[in-house]
């Protein structure tokens, strides 16, 4: 077979489109430490608006989002829920515990049904020992459980038990949108159950940086001094933002992805070797367990020598993901490659 390159590492490599190139060259940009970029004002304007918050923050990571939105909300000392294999727990270097000093209960299944009466159960009594609860952390979509939908159903009980117990709620949102256009819904039927959520643009969206947390007015007030003290004031940054606002226009095109990681997950379902559970894959996230003779990373090297690249997820799961610059041509092309390592 003809070698080409497809890349399923992550949605995070899509590149800008030609649009959001014409878009920065000529946007109109000031200091936005002293709140004078037009576009960046724009942006977060529009980015409020859509999740159905008062004001937004565009910071230039989503990771960076996820640690202010911990520092905003809670104090040194407090503890934080979250799923076990949530971002912010696996994946942002400890930043919970570096910079806002918290300490993080991991729920094994929080982001499942199971949510709300896990979260019940992860709650403590007042006890002169115990930690001072302040937030809890979901995922939508669940990186790690493979772009999964946490349904508004459940949110709203998780959301309506952390109230009772005076808790903040804060969504990772790097993909909602992918939720929302999965289900077919407006992402406010998400958002209205959270105080703060983040969402990137450098996704799926394919802007080339940046991610917005949104919440109250006071919440973002507060935010922005901790954006400053993370160096994450950017000057004229309505060069990224120009790019943020035409990637906001594409939303309805995650759609596409979706159909890729279907097929993507339905051919290699038929391979042996390999376990997969459609109904798991709702997003643009295909999670395949390799059972037969190869590990996972064997797995891996073999496709990237073919040169579809993907990564490994554990010793035998690795993780494809879809986006803007995979087509349907290259889902055929990494099934066929994938085939003939395994057949
Ligand atoms: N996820 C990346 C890696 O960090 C694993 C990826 O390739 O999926 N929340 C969620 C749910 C994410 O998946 C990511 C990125 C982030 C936050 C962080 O966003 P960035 O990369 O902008 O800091």
């Amino acid at each position: 077979m003809t070698i080409r390159t497809v890349d399923l590492r992550s949605d995070t490599i899509t590149l800008p489109t030609d649009e959001m190139r014409a878009a920065m060259a000529k946007a109109v940009v000031g200091d936005d430490v002293y709140g004078e970029d037009p576009t960046v004002n724009q942006l977060e304007q529009e980015a409020a608006a859509l999740v159905g918050k008062e004001a937004a923050l565009f910071v230039p990571s989503g990771t960076m989002g996820n640690q202010i939105a911990v520092l905003t909300h809670t104090g040194r000392g407090d503890e934080v829920i979250l799923d076990s294999e949530a971002h912010i727990y696996y994946y942002e270097v400890g930043g919970p515990a570096m910079l806002a000093g918290v300490q993080l209960q991991p729920v094994n299944g929080l982001l499942s049904d199971k949510g709300p009466e896990l979260l019940k159960a992860a709650l403590r009594s007042e006890d002169i020992h115990f930690p001072h609860t302040s937030l809890v952390c979901l995922e939508n979509t669940f990186n790690r459980g493979g772009g999964t939908i946490l349904p508004p159903n459940i949110m709203s009980e998780i959301y309506a038990i952390a109230k009772q117990r005076g808790l903040q709620v804060h969504v990772d949102g790097a993909r909602i949108f992918n939720a929302a256009v999965s289900l077919g819904i407006d992402v406010r039927e998400f958002t209205q159950y959270c105080d703060s959520v983040m969402f990137c643009l450098s996704k799926g969206l394919a802007a080339p940086v940046g991610s917005l947390l949104a919440g109250s007015k006071d919440f973002i007030t507060r935010a922005r001094k901790y954006r400053k003290a993370l160096g994450g004031g950017m000057r004229q940054a309505g060069i990224l933002a120009a790019a943020g606002l035409v990637a906001l226009k594409s939303i309805d095109r995650l759609a596409e992805d979706h159909a890729n990681a279907k097929r993507l997950a339905a051919g290699l379902a038929e391979l042996p070797g390999l376990h997969i559970d459609p109904a798991r894959v709702q997003t643009n996230i295909v999670i395949v367990e390799v059972k037969g003779r190869l590990t996972a990373a064997e797995l891996v090297n073999q496709l990237a020598e073919r040169g579809v690249k993907c990564s490994t997820f554990g010793p035998n799961l690795i993780r494809l993901v879809t986006h803007k610059d995979v087509a349907a041509e290259d889902i055929e092309y990494a099934l066929a490659a994938a085939k003939e390592i395994l057949c």
